[in-house]
């Protein structure tokens, strides 16, 4: 696929996913969904690496859902615009493998959101995050009020959307909304050397982590420990004897086969 907004870039079993549109500051636009949803359906029919890395050209991660095009929108195109958006972010949130939002800057609205939909997010010391919409008369509106309330706290969420206050990536480490804080030019060194220890460890053993823990959220203590129960004996058919064989030979797992 040609894309003109996506720039992938694949390093061994991980890739990183650059958003390109700098002259709007990597502004989320309809032709941005479209692409990613296409980039999503690739990754889900195809599974052609471990782990996903994404970040932004320029001087911003992505400085918000993309103004300029909501402006003359009427409510009906709101809702389109807003639908496609949630879906997108809902879908890159399902996706079996892990991703790492690399905030290289601006990760304001809509790009903080989708930091937030990725699985965890290393942020450059010169990030800016925020979610100023309440400023534009908006509400963040790619499940930011949620995600943000169950990365932080009900307190937090609400100060920082209520504010619209933009605020530093120390600040956003301090919150828990960023797991490692980097220095700008070892940002993307740290998110692939990340990435591809990530990579190295057993690919179904990863995969269900991330089914487990995401899926668990959504249950009773209970039946999030059947959940845990049962992706653990699943690992049984394979990869984990391949794991602890390796261990007991003193030699590396050969995950090839997974
Ligand atoms: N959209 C469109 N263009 C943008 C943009 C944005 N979000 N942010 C920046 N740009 C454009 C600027 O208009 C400018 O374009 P030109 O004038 O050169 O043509 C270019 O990018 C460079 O920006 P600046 O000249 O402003 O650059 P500065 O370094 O001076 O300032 C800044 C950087 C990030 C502080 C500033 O650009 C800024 O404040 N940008 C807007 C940030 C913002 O408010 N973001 C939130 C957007 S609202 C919903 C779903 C989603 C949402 C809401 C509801 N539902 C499903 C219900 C999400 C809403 C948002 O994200």
């Amino acid at each position: 696929m040609d894309y003109q907004i996506l720039k992938p870039e694949r390093f061994g079993n991980v890739e990183v996913l650059t958003i390109s549109r700098p002259e709007a500051l990597n502004a989320l636009n309809s032709a941005f969904f479209s692409e990613l949803n296409t980039y999503i359906d690739d990754i889900i029919a195809n599974e052609p690496f471990r782990v996903l890395v994404i970040t932004g050209a320029g001087k911003a991660f992505v400085a918000g859902a993309d103004i300029a095009e909501m402006v003359d929108m009427n409510p009906s195109e709101a809702k389109g615009f807003s639908e496609k958006g949630q879906q997108s972010f809902m879908r890159l949130e399902e996706l079996p493998i892990p991703v790492i939002a690399a905030v290289n800057g601006y990760a304001l609205g809509g790009g903080c959101e989708l930091a937030m939909a990725c699985d965890m997010r290393l942020g450059s010391t010169k990030a800016v995050f925020g979610l100023p919409e309440v400023g534009l008369g908006l509400i963040p509106g790619y499940a930011g009020t949620q995600r943000l309330t169950r990365l932080t706290s009900l307190g937090n969420a609400l100060k920082c959307i209520m504010s619209g206050d933009p605020f530093s990536a120390e600040e956003a480490y301090r919150l828990g909304l960023v797991q490692q804080l980097c220095e700008p030019d070892m940002l993307m060194e740290d998110a692939l050397s990340l990435a591809r220890k990530i990579a190295k460890r057993g690919p179904k053993a990863i995969r269900k982590v991330k089914e487990v823990i995401r899926k668990g959220r959504h249950l009773s203590f209970n039946q999030a420990m059947d959940l845990e129960k049962e992706k653990f004996s699943q690992l049984f058919e394979d990869e984990a004897k391949e794991g602890m064989k390796a261990f007991l030979e003193k030699r590396k797992p050969d995950w090839s086969n997974n």
